[in-house]
């Protein structure tokens, strides 16, 4: 990093970075004080899990990973412009900050510094001088134990397409890789939220094979139609912001006896899991995903500094979702995040038991536990219209009816 932006962006995005500012030398942008971009992104749940990036190579994983889009969980951002291209001229004047304001408040909030960092490089050698007001709303509560960091990073990156109108100026392929990638180095979980999909998704996110570049490849894949009837929800156990964050976390994760050991294994969970999706062969989905969780968190359990995100209710409650799924036969499975919430795929047939499970659930913790189901599909929409589109639908329920 070298004067607050990254510099060591891979070179199929610095190609399109060039190609921008090639257009803006033709004078194809017309950006001005107070234009605006807008963007809508969803969340998503690892069912093969990103744990652990290299340092000395930007966000690149230790491992690829492959997730479920979370299409109702999702982030709103809209972005205005304060400022004002540069002239053609070589003089650098960036400096001032760019500013964030969350969910519908009219108060600034601190902006992360790695968001400041990510826009200022995107903005980079085309666009000095413009400051970025940044205005986002998430539709999932704060305390539903869903990360925001993927939706977030994805929707700030796609609003900035929409303002920098990059439908217009980027073939398919193009726009493709400047959303993952810039997403990439915003949050690493955020790639896979910055895939534009109209429905059902499930996305791989990959390290690139045989390459020393700091890049990665992210895809759609192939499925079954039949995992078009499998639903979301999360049960929440605990509403509280976690103590080690998620990229405190991924540092420590090297540092655990049983990360190069999990790392070994994913490529062949992925090939497992890319023909299970095709074949709706749920039993292995499920195997795979449990196993992955699992692992995910002796990972995170054994690291220094530890980071112990699964405790004691968490483990309980899994038991029992175990006993009750296997009992009654029904199509569903666990997953965690680097939380305690515990998040469930279902086949729709399998409602009623979950239910029923909510209801012991509660009685074993003896209190009552939130759950948040999903009732939207899709994926990144950039653009005003998209983003109203959305704004008002129904995309989550909080009981499981
Ligand atoms: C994942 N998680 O695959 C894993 C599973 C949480 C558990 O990626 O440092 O917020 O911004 O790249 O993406 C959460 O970490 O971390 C995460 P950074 P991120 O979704």
């Amino acid at each position: 990093m070298k004067n607050n932006i990254i510099t060591d962006i891979p070179s199929k995005l610095t190609l399109i970075q060039e190609k921008l500012c090639q257009l803006k030398i033709a004078g194809k942008f017309e950006i001005q004080n107070g234009d605006e971009g807008y963007s809508t992104a969803p969340s998503n749940i690892a069912l093969i899990k990103y744990w652990g990036k290299n340092l000395n190579r930007k966000q690149i994983p230790d491992n690829s990973s492959l997730s479920y889009t979370l299409g109702g969980f999702r982030s709103f951002t809209k972005v205005t412009t304060q400022g004002r291209f540069l002239p053609e001229t070589n003089e650098k004047t960036i400096s001032i900050k760019n500013k964030l304001f969350l969910n519908n408040k009219d108060i600034e909030v601190p902006i992360p510094e790695k968001m400041d960092i990510l826009i200022r490089s995107i903005f980079n050698n085309f666009a000095d001088e413009i400051t970025l007001k940044i205005e986002s709303i998430n539709n999932f509560p704060t305390a539903c134990g869903i990360a925001s960091s993927a939706s977030g990073y994805a929707a700030l990156v796609g609003a900035i397409a929409d303002l920098l109108q990059l439908k217009k100026h980027l073939r398919t392929e193009e726009l493709h890789i400047w959303l993952t990638e810039w997403a990439r180095l915003g949050s690493g979980s955020a790639t896979r939220s910055a895939i534009q999909s109209s429905e059902e998704s499930f996305i791989k996110w990959e390290l690139e094979n045989n390459s020393n570049e700091n890049f990665t490849e992210t895809s759609e894949m192939i499925f079954h139609p039949k995992w078009k009837q499998v639903e979301h929800c999360v049960f929440v156990l605990n509403e509280n912001e976690k103590k080690i964050s998620s990229s405190d976390g991924h540092k420590s994760a090297s540092t655990s006896p049983f990360h190069n050991i999990r790392v070994a294994g994913v490529t062949k969970k992925i090939a497992r899991m890319t023909k299970a999706l095709k074949e709706f062969d749920f039993e292995t989905v499920q195997q795979i995903s449990e196993e992955d969780a699992f692992a995910m968190h002796a990972v995170m359990q054994t690291g220094n500094p530890k980071a112990c995100y699964l405790d004691e209710e968490t483990s309980k409650a899994i038991a029992l979702f175990i006993q009750m799924r296997d009992i009654n036969e029904i199509l569903a499975f666990w997953t965690l995040d680097a939380g305690p919430n515990i998040h469930i795929l279902f086949y729709k047939d399998a409602k009623e038991i979950l239910r029923d499970y909510h209801a012991k659930l509660q009685e074993l913790l003896n209190r009552e536990i939130k759950v948040f189901k999903n009732v939207y599909r899709g994926g990144l929409l950039i653009g005003k219209n998209e983003y109203y589109n959305i704004l008002d639908k129904e995309l989550l329920k909080s009981s499981l009816n």
